[in-house]
């Protein structure tokens, strides 16, 4: 049978504008969202991202040869030891050069695998000096977002999901359905942006996250969780609350727009006024 290289050729450049018009960047930057077809992790945004990206890299380039290792000696045992191939089986019990080998190989393989674990942690839980401080509450079912009185004027916010009829053509073309939200988190871009996340003392536990900034922490009642994130490219971000809340978790999308600091004073300025009925939120950066 002849291959129709030509025809091979044409469905590859077609899938390859596929993938890549997908990834098309948003009017202002980069659209975090998921897109058909996707293939491994989105592209990140955050210094702290790419640590989990390479982190998860490493991972892969650990967990193949060990899987791969461990199938070999299966398909050895099944071919060289079975009843038939072998009647008569050893009736070793002790070889003390295995038993420490295979005890002293994977405490080297965890602790190569402890060392850029816990210095990934560290980075994620040590929250540095920080530009902004912002806080999210979790609520039945959306979130609240608030901007301290020192650094912003203190003003408070709800963000809902947008219902399919309110999309606008943007976010119908790229399927934001569940993920567009009427009032976006907007932060400065190259800014460390430190985040007190919590939940409504009287509602339920919710988990912020946002894959391309590597943020992911939950939201409890009656806690003040942190973490940051330095957002190094301008677009919008889409995270969905990661913990089952009950009957609205998924539709209590997070997103979160970066952009420049001109951009960003100037919406600092349109929502103070626009959500100055919400009442000044007493809410201080701790800084
Ligand atoms: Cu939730």
């Amino acid at each position: 049978m002849r291959v129709n290289m030509r025809g091979i050729g044409s469905a590859a450049a077609a899938l390859l504008t596929f993938f890549t018009s997908t990834w098309a960047l948003a009017e202002d930057g980069v659209l975090g969202a998921p897109v058909p077809g996707q293939i491994g992790m989105p592209e990140p945004a955050s210094t702290v991202a790419q640590d989990i990206d390479s982190f998860h890299t490493m991972l892969l380039w650990i967990i193949i040869p060990v899987s791969l290792f461990v199938l070999a000696l299966l398909a050895i045992i099944v071919v060289r030891f079975n009843e038939k191939a072998n009647p008569v089986p050893s009736k070793t019990t002790h070889n003390t050069f295995l038993e420490v080998a295979w005890t002293i190989i994977p405490v080297l393989i965890l602790v190569i695998i402890a060392i850029p674990s816990f210095r990934l942690l560290t980075k994620e839980l040590v929250i540095p000096k920080a530009d902004i401080t912002l806080k999210a509450t979790g609520k039945q079912w959306y979130w609240t977002y608030e901007y301290p009185k020192d650094q912003a004027g203190g003003f408070s916010y709800d963000s809902n999901y947008k219902k399919q009829a309110d999309l606008n053509d943007f976010e119908k073309q790229h399927q934001l359905y569940l993920l567009a939200v009427d009032n976006e988190l907007v932060v400065p871009v190259h800014k460390t942006v430190a985040m007190t996340i919590t939940a409504d003392p009287t509602g339920v536990i919710h988990s912020f996250a946002v894959r391309e900034l590597g943020i992911r922490v939950d939201a409890v009642p009656g806690r003040a969780n942190q973490t940051w994130f330095n957002a190094d490219k301008e677009g919008v971000y889409y995270g969905q609350c990661s913990k089952l809340c009950g009957k609205d978790h998924a539709f209590m999308p997070i997103a979160v727009r970066v952009v420049s600091q001109e951009k960003y004073d100037a919406w600092l300025q349109d929502a103070k006024k626009k959500f100055a009925s919400n009442g000044n939120t007493a809410f201080a950066s701790a800084q």
